[in-house]
């Protein structure tokens, strides 16, 4: 049987990490297409591992809430459950964002098709046909599909998200660790999509919805084109460079973590 493993990045998510649980619990049996479910907690100054460990008993599968042991923001999160899947010996890992933007339900009909064993990753869009977002302003629309283009021609490939918060990785493709020089910022989405294209592995988008109800937003929109920009223009020119493997300052930290809660699963799926 093939092991998945959920990983949920939280950050202050106590009033949405409840529903990202509850989406998940609402699969029933289809919960069982899953291992386990890893909530890194990334040292939330609210009160998000309390309401994480209350909303976790109503789950049938495994759930392990894990606090890093400092803040290593997004990317040092998706490291430390990356690591995490390789050495418990997982499959896949499920990447699902634990401020209830997306939901896991739109995954579920690749799964059982068979759609993630074909690929490397299949990666969340927002932006394709069939998406659908919620409280997007036509504004912002607009602006990231025009980004995408652009993005799409400097990568030489056909890009319809730059990182959403719902994506599959095979562990295989991740386990010689190739992702832990990359920045550990909101920009390390990014990395993994052009160090997968730069490596020529096998991916492609699904169409999601995508809400911003409650949610806060982080990404300063233009801190955030500026290094895109930067970054693409980095892909265009120095990508044997930037994706040679070569040590930075992230590839030192050790993305140490404490384990919270455990609840193993309930024998009735
Ligand atoms: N901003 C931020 N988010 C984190 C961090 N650690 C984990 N997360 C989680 O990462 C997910 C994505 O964060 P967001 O700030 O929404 O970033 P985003 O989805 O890339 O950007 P938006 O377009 O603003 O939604 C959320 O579920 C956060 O709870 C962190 O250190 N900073
Ligand atoms: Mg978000």
């Amino acid at each position: 049987m093939e092991k998945i493993l959920i990983f949920i990045p939280m950050y202050n998510c106590e009033k949405q990490i409840p529903r990202v649980l509850g989406r998940i619990a609402a699969l029933g049996e289809e919960q069982s297409l899953f291992t386990e479910v890893l909530i890194v907690d990334n040292r939330s100054a609210d009160h998000s591992l309390e309401a994480a460990q209350s909303a976790m008993q109503e789950l049938s599968i495994p759930v392990t809430l894990i606090r890093n042991v400092e803040n290593y923001s997004l990317g040092g999160s998706h490291k430390v459950a990356f690591n995490y899947g390789l050495e418990k010996g997982f499959d896949f890992v499920v990447v699902l964002h634990g401020d209830d933007q997306g939901d896991i339900g739109d995954l579920v009909p690749l799964l059982k098709k068979g759609e993630h064993r074909e690929l490397d990753s299949l990666l969340g869009s927002r932006f394709s046909k069939g998406s659908k977002l919620v409280n997007y302003s036509s504004f912002r629309i607009f602006g990231n599909h025009v980004f995408n283009l652009f993005a799409s021609v400097c990568a030489g490939r056909r890009i319809y998200d730059l990182g959403s918060g719902l994506n599959i990785y095979k562990t295989s493709y991740l386990k010689d660790r190739f992702y832990r020089p990359f920045p550990n910022d909101l920009s390390f989405n990014v990395f993994l999509l052009l160090y997968g294209i730069y490596a020529k592995s096998s991916f492609r988008f699904f169409p999601l919805c995508w809400r911003e109800e409650d949610q806060i937003s982080n990404a300063r929109l233009w801190k955030q084109t500026k290094r895109m920009l930067k970054l693409l223009f980095t892909y265009v020119f120095r990508r044997k460079t930037v994706f040679s493997g070569k040590k930075t300052e992230y590839s030192r930290i050790q993305y140490r973590y404490e384990i919270i809660a455990r609840k193993e699963g309930s024998s009735c799926i």
